[in-house]
């Protein structure tokens, strides 16, 4: 496999400062290494810049950094598109508000190659707020929506050339969602899997099911991880902790079980906010949870072990 890593310090899209660091701590913490371990080839591609937009005032007074974020999303969504020609881009951010480029990047890709994007979400919160129905302004609460196509981003964001299918998304370990955002997912077809049916059923027959109907669809797949995805008690480095998140072993039989499937061809990793991690072991976790979806494993198994 060829990575590709793309550093993306945009953190006006968080409510505290610090994710800007974040690249340069999955870099710290030995990204490049571990990937060259496993005997892939690693391309670093440099960081994303911004280009300032002019950009209308909106509505919704609770907006935080709209221009800014929309001069992100622009040249993080042609920065993707070019790091998707080939190999598996791998985005090193940056709070979550970069996936509105990420994601629009590997859709464009997607449908030039005919090929049906899915997308699998690993987050303590949906990020479906629109830009109208977002109460704390914060855009990392919206990328998702926008790169799904939900309506209100006309006008602000720049256009997509395609939409993703909400019913191509999964949100896995969802345990904060606002009244608006349930009501969007719902009307929008989108599957959830909250922290309450990781309980019940596990994880991972609830992530197979999904990895079968990309497999079935000839899909490829855009993995974007949230730090805050993990339980804070592993991964404490990040603005938004949620308490009863996934634990470490739920976090790595995710990623082997997508390394088996063969499906993924890009991945976020996000919210890695390093000036709040402990002596680097947050950014240490997301570098070894990265490992294990490009095939570090414990002891050989068969690639399909149902
Ligand atoms: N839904 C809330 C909280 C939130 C969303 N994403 C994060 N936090 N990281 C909001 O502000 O939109
Ligand atoms: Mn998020
Ligand atoms: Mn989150």
């Amino acid at each position: 496999m060829h990575c590709k890593i793309l550093g993306i310090p945009v953190q006006d899209g968080a409510g505290r400062m610090g994710c800007e660091m974040g690249p340069s701590a999955l870099r710290t913490a030995g990204l490049v290494a571990a990937l060259g371990e496993l005997g892939h080839q690693v391309s670093d591609l440099g960081t994303v810049v911004p280009k300032p937009q002019n950009v209308k005032p909106h509505g919704n007074p609770a907006l935080k950094a709209l221009p800014e974020i929309v001069a992100w999303t622009d040249a993080i969504s042609e920065a993707s598109y070019a790091a998707g020609e080939d190999g598996m881009p791998i985005f090193l951010g940056g709070d979550h508000s970069m996936a509105a480029g990420t994601l629009a990047g590997m859709a464009r890709r997607a449908a030039e190659a005919d090929r049906p994007l899915f997308v699998l979400w690993l987050d303590a919160h949906p990020d479906f707020h629109t830009l109208d129905t977002t109460a704390s302004g914060n855009l990392h609460g919206v990328p998702l929506a926008y790169a799904s196509g939900q309506a209100g981003f006309d006008g602000f964001f720049p256009r997509l050339h395609t939409p993703i299918d909400p019913t191509r998304i999964c949100a896995l370990g969802l345990r904060s969602v606002d009244p608006a955002e349930h009501t969007a997912l719902r009307g929008a077809g989108v599957t959830v899997h909250d922290m309450r049916a990781i309980d019940e059923h596990g994880i991972a027959p609830l992530l197979r099911a999904f990895l079968e109907r990309v497999a079935a669809e000839g899909g490829r797949l855009h993995v974007s991880l949230d730090v805050d995805f993990l339980d804070p008690a592993i991964a404490p480095a990040v603005g938004t902790t949620v308490p009863g998140g996934a634990t470490f072993r739920e976090a790595h039989l995710a990623m082997e079980m997508l390394h088996d499937s063969g499906l993924v061809t890009s991945l976020d990793l996000v919210e890695l906010n390093p000036f709040l991690d402990e002596r680097g072991r947050t950014a240490t976790l997301l570098v070894d949870l990265t490992a294990s979806l490009l095939g570090r494993r414990i002891m050989d198994r068969p690639t399909r072990s149902h």
